[in-house]
């Protein structure tokens, strides 16, 4: 594959339908208007953006009713179903793919996407939450805290039937090429399913334990010990603590800072490995004028980071 491609390909993905609170629709839209396409193209990337921004809210389904505990299962799939091709298309034409949301659920898209071209990909999961229940396990029934176990193949054929509206998600993702970084808030069911399948997790007691170079350096070796795979990265930006990314939906204290969540960005952008790319979760509804401008910023310089603004 394609080391460092020139070009970028840009997926908007204003959707909130796989949890309750509106506004992370806007995500995409405050990205841009911070200017996040100049920045990249300042850095010397071609940009390719898919024409996306209005199509997602039309797609909302007239009558979506739950299934079991699922909310809004229709709307989110097709979102989803959208999201993987447009990433598809960007990975199928060596560009480097980045998807700005839009809440979690989308990342069952991007890696649907990315995979299709990338069979061997590793994926690191930044987030204060592991988002692998399955329409089982989960309480809430919102499906940003489900993308995983639909694409690691973990849902019950009763849960993920064939003619289900997730029917055409398969699995893609590898349990022994997932890790994760940042998690502080697991739920019990998602606890037995981390361990039952041994599927690697730094936790924010890790970070502190280790120091975030450590980390890194361990996530790496689990899922890419040669450097050589193609790289994944699903960054949700309430990883970071809320003092530094207040406007998100599900924050959770004790995250991670400023310059760690930097630092896991740009050590990613130093392996040359990197393929896709998530940002998700920026929420400019929630909270004052302040905390939505400053997690905005953060949100555009992690992209930035992962892209290799700040290696020299
Ligand atoms: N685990 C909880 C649930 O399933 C909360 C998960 C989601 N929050 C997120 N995703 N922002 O990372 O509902
Ligand atoms: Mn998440
Ligand atoms: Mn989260
Ligand atoms: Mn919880």
């Amino acid at each position: 594959f394609l080391k460092n491609g020139s070009v970028v390909g840009v997926t908007c993905v204003p959707f909130s339908g796989g949890q309750p609170k509106g506004g992370v629709d806007d995500g995409p839209v405050e990205m841009m208007r911070f200017g996040i396409l100049d920045q990249l193209q300042g850095m010397g990337y071609q940009i390719e953006l898919s024409n996306s921004m209005d199509k997602y809210r039309s797609m909302r389904p007239e009558s979506d009713p739950p299934i079991g505990k699922m909310k809004n299962p229709r709307y989110v799939s097709m979102a989803a179903r959208r999201v993987a091709e447009q990433v598809q298309e960007h990975c199928s034409n060596g560009r480097m793919a980045v998807t700005l949301g839009g809440d979690h659920s989308i990342a069952m898209g991007t890696l649907v996407g990315s995979t299709a071209v990338y069979r061997d990909l590793c994926v690191i999961w930044v987030d204060a939450h592991a988002d692998v229940n399955t329409p089982s396990t989960t309480d809430s029934g919102n499906l940003h805290g489900c993308p995983l176990s639909f694409v690691l193949g973990l849902c019950s054929p009763d849960d993920h039937p064939e003619d289900g509206p997730f029917g055409w998600i398969k699995p893609c993702v590898s349990k022994d090429r997932l890790v994760y970084i940042g998690l502080r808030d697991v739920d019990a069911g998602e606890k037995a399913i981390l361990r039952e399948h041994g599927i690697k997790a730094f936790s924010m007691h890790d970070v502190d334990k280790h120091g975030i170079g450590k980390v890194v350096e361990m996530a790496l070796d689990h899922v890419n010990k040669d450097r050589s795979l193609p790289i994944h990265m699903s960054f949700d930006v309430d990883a970071l603590d809320p003092s530094v990314a207040p406007a998100t939906g599900t924050p959770v204290r004790g995250g991670l800072t400023f310059r760690e969540g930097h630092y896991i960005c740009e050590a990613v952008a130093e392996t040359g490995c990197l393929v896709a790319l998530d940002l998700v979760e920026v929420n400019p509804a929630l909270g004052d004028p302040d905390s939505l401008r400053q997690t905005v910023a953060v949100g555009c310089s992690l992209v930035r980071c992962s892209l290799g603004e700040t290696l020299l």
